[in-house]
């Protein structure tokens, strides 16, 4: 599988040393407007063609596959081109800044035969999957009730800048990924209730929010999320899940332990984030999850079947935020059949 990177920034390293982990994948091609940057991941990627412009990479061809880590601005231009010239197409979240975007991105692929996939890697973080699993298993019962909570104070802002400056900021960046691990464990949301707030007065957009859900399959699930909570130990980047469940009781907790309770029988075990060769911590948890996302992105192209989180999927998480931001602005619960 050839593949051309667009956008070598600050997350897209993780993407590169996890293409270098895949057997069968070959970064051909990298492309970002910033010759620095460009030369940066250059270091990863020493036999790929470097571009500074990605209308001659696409020009150029190569490749079966363009993978894109540029932030949510490009991604509709891009993945609209890469649609244009019949290729598969991974793209980061969020997929865009718009509903209406989103869906004439995923449209257009869908009309070439191709494979879009959105780049939501937290519902494959391995502690995480580890609770999917469980739960799927039916050692709970039917669940009833969920919590999946992600709060923390690290400095977000120092590695990502730009999350400071947009006028929104925690749901579209994190929420989203919290909203997307509440569909992966309860299915899909039929209404949202969101308050939100910003605490911290050096960035623009909101740093807390606090999402209530109904999910089809009768669970109600509150997702929260925090970049203004100051704890010890610090959590980052850990999601903390509770479900409740006719027959027992689901928690990961912090420092990755999973807890199962049936009945007054408690079972605990690690399900800690492998530290991968190129992983530093605390981001471990998240590197190793790029890993396995491109990993099962690579298996479901070879096995002809669409990724968890391929394009109509995320418009489903990407619904989500939209409607907590329309919940939040006008004080209501929003039904998704509004938008
Ligand atoms: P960044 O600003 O560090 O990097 C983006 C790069 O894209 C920059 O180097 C920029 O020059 C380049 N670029 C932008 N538009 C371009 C274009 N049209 N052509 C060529 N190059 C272009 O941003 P980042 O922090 O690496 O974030 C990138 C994306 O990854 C965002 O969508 C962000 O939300 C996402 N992200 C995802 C996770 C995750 O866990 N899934 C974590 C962090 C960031
Ligand atoms: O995963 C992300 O999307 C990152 C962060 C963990 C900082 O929210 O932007």
């Amino acid at each position: 599988m050839k593949i051309a990177l667009i956008g070598c920034g600050f997350f897209a390293m993780n993407q590169l040393h996890a293409w270098n982990g895949i057997a069968g994948a070959e970064v051909v091609a990298i492309c970002d407007r910033d010759p620095e940057r460009l030369s940066l991941a250059a270091a990863l990627a020493p036999k790929a063609a470097a571009y500074t412009d990605a209308a001659e990479m696409f020009a150029a061809g190569g490749f079966d596959v363009v993978d894109l880590a540029t932030t949510v601005g490009s991604h509709r231009a891009l993945v609209e081109m890469a649609a244009a010239h019949q290729l598969h197409v991974i793209c980061q979240k969020p997929i865009a800044p718009t509903l209406a975007d989103a869906r004439a991105m995923v449209n257009a692929v869908d009309a070439t035969g191709k494979t879009l996939m959105i780049h939501e890697n937290f519902r494959w973080q391995s502690a995480v999957r580890a609770v999917i699993d469980a739960l799927r298993s039916g050692a709970i019962g039917e669940p009833f009730f969920g919590r999946i909570s992600f709060r923390s104070g690290y400095d977000v802002y120092a590695g990502q800048p730009y999350l400071a400056e947009g006028e929104r900021f925690i749901i579209e960046d994190l929420g989203i990924h919290i909203l997307d691990i509440a569909r992966a464990l309860f299915g899909d949301a039929t209404r949202i209730t969101a308050t939100t707030r910003r605490v911290n007065p050096a960035i623009k957009g909101e740093d807390v929010a606090t999402m209530l859900l109904d999910h089809t399959s009768g669970v109600t699930s509150v997702v929260d999320c925090s970049y203004a909570t100051r704890r010890s130990p610090e959590t980052f980047p850990e999601s903390l899940i509770e479900i409740d469940g006719t027959l027992g009781t689901l928690r990961l907790d912090a420092g990755y332990t999973l807890s199962v309770q049936i009945g007054d029988q408690v079972e605990t075990r690690d399900v800690s984030p492998t530290l991968l060769s190129w992983a530093d911590r605390p981001w471990h948890n998240i590197q190793e999850s790029v890993q396995i996302i491109q990993q099962h992105f690579v298996d479901c192209l070879n096995q002809g079947i669409a990724p968890e989180t391929d394009g109509q999927d995320n418009l489903k998480t990407f619904a989500l935020v939209e409607a907590a931001y329309l919940s939040a602005n006008e004080n209501r619960t929003v039904d998704l059949t509004e938008l």
